[in-house]
């Protein structure tokens, strides 16, 4: 199994190369994000405990988070391997997910890290707003979701670094030209 995680800081594009890999690579698609906004769009009570830390910017908790995808790895037979696409974010879940994987007995491959300063990353969330109406795209959530980053999910790429499998790739370019460079990252890495 060739399981990867799509790291990042909000907007750097991780949901948008993810679907690129999935036709690439025939991977199976893991967003925490997608799953999150699928609870809240529900109704359920767990969706509307959701909703409100997800518009102040904030990292919804490890325990609700960590459940939604232990379920979905354990019960993927077959799967070529996963993309896990904002997921890990903090220290907690990367070992969650180390201890789910190795489980299975299949590591993570690659941390494709995608970087991009804020003069960018700012720019592309508020235009997304323009057209995906996401309560989370606005300049004072988008702070928030920076400074979670920074403090919480960052480390998260220091907690893999010792193993040899985060691959840093310039996010700035057009998004194919970010797709040939996480191509080019993942053959090698398969
Ligand atoms: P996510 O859904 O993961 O959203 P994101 O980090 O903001 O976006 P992403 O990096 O995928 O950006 P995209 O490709 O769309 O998280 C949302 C919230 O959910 C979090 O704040 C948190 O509350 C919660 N959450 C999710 N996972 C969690 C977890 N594990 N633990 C706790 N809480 C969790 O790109 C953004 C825009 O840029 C798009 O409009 C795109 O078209 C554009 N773009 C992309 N690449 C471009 C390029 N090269 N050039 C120009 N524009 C580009």
């Amino acid at each position: 199994m060739f399981n990867i995680i799509l790291f990042g800081p909000p907007g750097a594009g991780k949901g948008t190369q993810a679907k690129y890999i999935v036709e690439d690579f025939k991977l199976t698609h893991l967003s925490t994000g997608d799953l999150l906004r699928a609870a809240r769009k529900s109704g359920s009570e767990l969706g509307n405990r959701v909703a409100a830390i997800m518009d102040a910017g904030q990292l919804v908790s490890d325990e609700i988070v960590n459940e939604l995808v232990e379920e979905r790895i354990l019960n993927a037979e077959g799967a070529d391997g996963f993309i896990f696409d904002g997921y890990p974010r903090t220290v907690a879940q990367a070992q969650t997910l180390d201890a789910v994987l190795a489980k299975v007995g299949h590591p993570i491959k690659a941390v494709v890290f995608l970087q991009a300063g804020d003069d960018v990353l700012v720019p592309r969330i508020l235009k997304r707003a323009q057209d995906s109406g996401r309560a989370d795209d606005n300049e004072e959530t988008i702070k928030a979701r920076l400074n979670e980053y920074r403090n919480k999910t960052l480390p998260v790429s220091q907690h893999y670094d010792p193993q040899g499998t985060v691959y840093e790739i310039d996010g700035v370019g057009t998004i194919d030209e970010v797709r040939d460079r996480v191509s080019r990252i993942l053959q090698s890495a398969r």
